[in-house]
């Protein structure tokens, strides 16, 4: 097969200096991809500038991440040729990072989201792979570095949280083949679960609590979903950086096809993140919110108000419901 990291590797052997950047609300993929190219690209001697385009906040989960220093203030950005996006199906999701990626003389976009744009002047999508970790993973095989057990860590929590800990759809052999591989450079599977997973603060199982008391179910078309307000925070303590999770206990619902948390930002917008088993695909309703995202996990970004938000997710789940259910 063609080595479809060529291109990429010449580009990173030009030049000196570097920018690599992840999707704003970084999950663990982001991060774990944006660290392990950084630390990799470091130890081959490059200037790296790793961010992402908002005001940078990390939570517990994942402020233990080796060379977790490495990340720079997004403001900061500098005139560098080579700009590398990782994860990020749009250019929209690089946040205020757009015009820094914009100066850039190379844009490499690399990602596994079905929905990518291909917004960069080089673009290595596979949807196929289970998490940009692994796409990073193969393209730092082939570079004059020796992996070490912190760009290993990084890579692997990717994989790790972007397939449900090995168990979503898109998890193939694949995966546990590259999971192998990094666990060959003495990575952790239990530190990094026990980090990842059980490294929540006191405010955010408060808030987890109140999050899931609100929770609405419409049995009918297996739709559940659940808000987080500003004044829940302010309530809990809790920061929204630490709601990543809070998803997943909604999809766990038995009777629940499709599940969603709605967070209202600082500045009143609502972020919608979807969830749903089997055909049914969120991917389309995020789409048509002006986000993206995969089939069984999507989300997008909504400007309406909190009740006009809610009725056009419930409208679009229940067309999508339909549909499935009127082929199956
Ligand atoms: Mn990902």
């Amino acid at each position: 097969v063609k080595n479809k990291f060529l291109p990429v590797i010449k580009v990173i052997e030009e030049v000196t200096e570097i920018i690599i950047a992840t999707h704003i609300q970084p999950d663990g993929d982001g991060l774990g991809s944006l660290l392990g190219l950084a630390s990799a690209l470091k130890k081959m001697g490059k200037k790296i500038f790793a961010t992402w385009g908002e005001k940078i906040v990390i939570s517990p989960q994942y402020a233990w991440l080796p060379n977790v220093e490495l990340i720079a203030n997004p403001r900061d950005c500098p005139d560098y040729s080579v700009f590398i996006a990782l994860d990020c199906a749009t250019f929209e999701r690089l946040g205020i990072l757009e015009k820094c990626a914009r100066r850039a003389r190379v844009l490499i976009n690399i990602d596994h989201h079905v929905d990518n744009t291909l917004y960069g002047s080089l673009n290595i999508i596979d949807e196929s792979a289970s998490a940009t970790s692994q796409l990073v993973f193969e393209l730092i095989k082939q570079l004059p570095i020796k992996i070490d057990k912190a760009i290993a860590t990084c890579l692997y929590t990717g994989l790790v949280t972007d397939t449900g800990r090995f168990q979503y759809q898109n998890v193939n052999e694949k995966t546990f083949m590259i999971a192998k591989e990094l666990l060959e450079y003495t990575v952790s599977p239990s530190d990094i679960f026990r980090s990842v997973y059980e490294n929540i603060s006191y405010s955010a199982l408060k808030l987890l609590g109140l999050t899931l008391t609100k929770a609405s179910f419409i049995p009918e078309i297996g739709f559940i979903y659940t808000v987080i307000s500003q004044a829940d925070l302010s309530l809990t303590g809790a920061g929204l950086e630490e709601t990543e999770n809070f998803i997943d206990y909604l999809r766990s619902v038995q009777e629940a096809d499709v599940a969603a948390v709605l967070k209202e930002n600082e500045s009143g917008l609502i972020r919608v993140s979807l969830r749903s088993k089997g055909n049914i695909d969120v991917e389309t309703i995020a789409s048509k919110g002006g986000g993206g995202g995969h089939k069984n996990a999507a989300g997008y970004t909504s400007s309406k108000s909190l009740v006009e938000t809610i009725e056009w997710l419930i409208k679009e789940v229940r067309a999508q419901v339909k549909q499935v259910r009127s082929r199956e």
